[in-house]
Parts: C-alpha cells; sequence; structure tokens
C-alpha cells in the first residue's frame, strides 16, 4: 500500500490546529530555556523495532482469535512494518524470529526492507519449543539441558540465526531462554547456570567482531518455579562472563510485581551494560498489553533514567529498542500505533525534565521540589512535538486516524484474504 504519498492531503485538515498547539508549548518550553528544536529533532531520530511476531493477533492458553487479513510471510511482515513507519516515522527497524522468518531470497527481502526505508534490527533465536524434524527435545531444556545433543543443537541453531542476521544486515543477536524448572527439585540450579554460560559463551564466540549479544531474563513462565536467568543480576553475571559485546537486555514485562525497573536500568547504564529494551506493559505478568495503558507513569520514570543514562554514560551503547506485546483482541497495527505513540509520548516528557535543576534539588534534599520537577515534566501534553517529529519526517499527524482513514486493514484483507494465520511466535 502507498500509505505516505496520501498523508499530506489527509494532515491537511488538522494542520492549521497544530500549528497553533505547537506554537503554544513552544512558547511556553522556551521560555524555561528549553530548546525545542532539540527536543524534536532527538524524538524524530528515536526508532524502536517491531518484532515480526507482533503482525498477527496473538493468543492465550485458552485460545486464539484471529485477525483479518494477518501477513502470512515474511514478505508481507515487512509491508506491515512499512505501512507502521509510514504512518508514524518512528518503526524504521523490523526484528525477526527464527525459524519462522527465514528468508529465501536474501537480495530480495533486503531490496524490500530498503523500499519501506526498514533496516534489520536484532534477530531473535527460537529454542523454546521443537521444530518439526528436531533431532533432539528441548522438553528439559535447551542452553542449559542436561542432554548434551539437545545443548549443541541450540548453540547451532542461534549461530545459525547470526548467519540469517549477517546476510539481512542485522548487527546483534537476542537470546531469550525459556529453560527452568517447574517443580522445586526438578534440576540442579547450578549446573544449568554453569551449562547456559558455557553455552552462551560458545555462541558469543562465533559472534562476528562489529555484533553484539543481548541476553534477556524473565523470573517465570512458561516454566513455574524458576528459570535459569531469571533476572538482570543473573543475565549480567552471564553478560560480564562472555565479554565486552555482551549486554544484557531488560523487558518491561519480564519483572516481578512492582520491581522498580528504572533502578535496573540506571544501573545496567552506569555499567555500560544496557544493550537491548523491549516495551510493553502489563497489570500482573507478562502480560504483553499494549505500551503506556495501564502504567504510564512507571513508563515517563523508566525514561527518565534512560534519557539520563543516554546522556552521561558514554560507557554504555546507543539501545535496541523494540516493542514486544502481543495482541490478542485488538487489530495489531492499531495495537502498535498506539504503543509507538505512547513511546514518543514517554520519551517527550521525560526529555523536557530539567536535569539541572532535579540535580541541585537532590543535592539541596529539597524532596518535594524533586518531586516537582518530575511531574511537571510529566503533566505536559506533548503531543504538539511528537506530531512536529513525525510531520518533520513525512508522517502523520494522527497515524491512528488515518490508518483508519485510508481503510488499511480492509485492504489488507482485500489482498490476503480473511483467513490468513501468521507465523512465528
Ligand atoms: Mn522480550
Amino acid at each position: 500500500m502507498q500509505v505516505r504519498t496520501q498523508l499530506s492531503s489527509l494532515n491537511q485538515s488538522g494542520l492549521s490546529r497544530h500549528d497553533s498547539d505547537y506554537d503554544h508549548l513552544s512558547d511556553r518550553l522556551s521560555s524555561r530555556g528549553l530548546s525545542v528544536e532539540d527536543v524534536v529533532s532527538q524524538l524524530a531520530d528515536f526508532q524502536v523495532a517491531i518484532p515480526s511476531w507482533a503482525l498477527g493477533a496473538g493468543g492465550t492458553r485458552f485460545g486464539r482469535f484471529s485477525f483479518y487479513g494477518e501477513p502470512g510471510n515474511l514478505e508481507q511482515k515487512i509491508a506491515d512494518v512499512g505501512i507502521l513507519h509510514a504512518l508514524t516515522q518512528t518503526a524504521g527497524a523490523v526484528s525477526l524470529h527464527i525459524p519462522w522468518d527465514t528468508p529465501t531470497d536474501y537480495a530480495a527481502v533486503r531490496d524490500l526492507a530498503r523500499e519501506y526505508q526498514l533496516v534489520f534490527d536484532a534477530i531473535n533465536s527460537n529454542t523454546f519449543q521443537d521444530q518439526p524434524g528436531a533431532e533432539h527435545t528441548y522438553k528439559h531444556g535447551s542452553l542449559s539441558a542436561t542432554d548434551e545433543g539437545a545443548r549443541q543443537q541450540a548453540i547451532d541453531h542461534n549461530l545459525e540465526v547470526i548467519a540469517i542476521g549477517e546476510k539481512l544486515g542485522s548487527k546483534s543477536l537476542t537470546v531469550w531462554l525459556a529453560d527452568g524448572t517447574t517443580f522445586p527439585g526438578q534440576r540442579n540450579f547450578q549446573k544449568s547456570l554453569t551449562q547456559t554460560e558455557d553455552s552462551l559463551k560458545q555462541i558469543y564466540a562465533g559472534l562476528p567482531s562489529d555484533w553484539k549479544l543481548y541476553i534477556e531474563y524473565k523470573p517465570y513462565e512458561p516454566n513455574f518455579y524458576s528459570t535459569v536467568i531469571q533476572d538482570w543480576g543473573t543475565s549480567l553475571m552471564l553478560a560480564n562472563a562472555c565479554g565486552d559485546r555482551a549486554y544484557t537486555l531488560v523487558d518491561l514485562g519480564h519483572h516481578l510485581p512492582n520491581s522498580n525497573i528504572e533502578q535496573i536500568v540506571s544501573t545496567l547504564m552506569l555499567k555500560g551494560k544496557l544493550g537491548g529494551f523491549h516495551f510493553n506493559d502489563s497489570k500482573y505478568g507478562d502480560d504483553d498489553l499494549t505500551v503506556g495503558s495501564i502504567k504510564p507513569y512507571a513508563l515517563f520514570l523508566i525514561f527518565s533514567e534512560l534519557v539520563y543514562g543516554m546522556r552521561n554514560n558514554p560507557q554504555n551503547p546507543d539501545l535496541a529498542w523494540m516493542i514486544d506485546a502481543s495482541h490478542n483482541i485488538k487489530d495489531p497495527l492499531e495495537d502498535l500505533i498506539q504503543s509507538l505513540e505512547a513511546i514518543q509520548e514517554a520519551y517527550a516528557k521525560a526529555l523536557l525534565v530539567d536535569q539541572t535543576k532535579l540535580s541541585a534539588a537532590q543535592e539541596a534534599h529539597d524532596v518535594v521540589l524533586c518531586q516537582e520537577i518530575l511531574q511537571d515534566a510529566y503533566r505536559t501534553d506533548v503531543r504538539p512535538l511528537v506530531q512536529r517529529a513525525r510531520l518533520n519526517r513525512g508522517g502523520a499527524l494522527h497515524p491512528l486516524r488515518a490508518y483508519r482513514a485510508l481503510g488499511v486493514r480492509d485492504e489488507l484483507i482485500r489482498q490476503r484474504g480473511k483467513h490468513t494465520v501468521a507465523t512465528g511466535l
């Protein structure tokens, strides 16, 4: 679909309203000594990867309700991300999941991505389920498995994923392990961790010199008693064991309730070890809900620490941002537009925090003022800044409205049919 060309006429009707909102906000922020243009340009530069598994309807263990016109192959998934990027101008990357997204024609896939102005971000391996014809089962673990055959198969799979990513221009591998136990006594914790560290080191040894390894953690699920890489401390320990180009990846949903994620982020950036970041939101566990739909203030506080780290921690690399959510009842593309908007808003608000004043208030132990400074930024309606960043890049003034006005889903159903099913997890 040629979305981009239709946007300028769609944007027209809202432009004068937008200009006056932007001017008003710009006046107010400039009077505080803030460079509004800098904020807008930082917003415009902020790009979030969309994983290939987020484009179809997700499901729960109770069932899955199909969403019509889902992408049925890699090319269609790239086209969907292309639509998102054309509208929002902040989804300029795609994150693939192997084996489902293994290309048959690499040159064609690279060309297609280029056409949509997309790059290939971190590539994801999968050892949390058995593939048809696999010689060894992951039922009792993959990188941590006691069975040497299963362990080697999982290591080989990760090396193969790196090879696929190299042909597409990816520069990083994300490993998330489902390995763990569901009952006390099921396995020896120390052996599992040792085997995992040994497997990760073998994968790291196969990493090209300009690649990074991201190690994701999660406290439970699909195993319910323990996971081998349960928390950021374990991930950091493994990253340190692997080497300089191994990093921790924080996924917002992979924490126990009420964890202080902003502090985790801050600590990792201080140590130069935060590599990747997965956005979603949750009420109870790893709910994979739309970003900002449940705890927008927590998201803002996390972003404030990310912005602080990006400004003050040159030892930490640029982060790989990705949305890791699932859509059970919403149109996946509408859900992703909402998530991208929430991310941009939280980032914009974090950019408004007066770090100099905050630091002075902290030194003066003025606890009340510290809170005022944070909440002043949080309470600012930053939507005109986000809109301006999008418009400057040729995106939609109102992405969701444009998506509906253009009848994108109906067009996808017309092209692809109703009963398509997106592949992958
Ligand atoms: Mn994740």
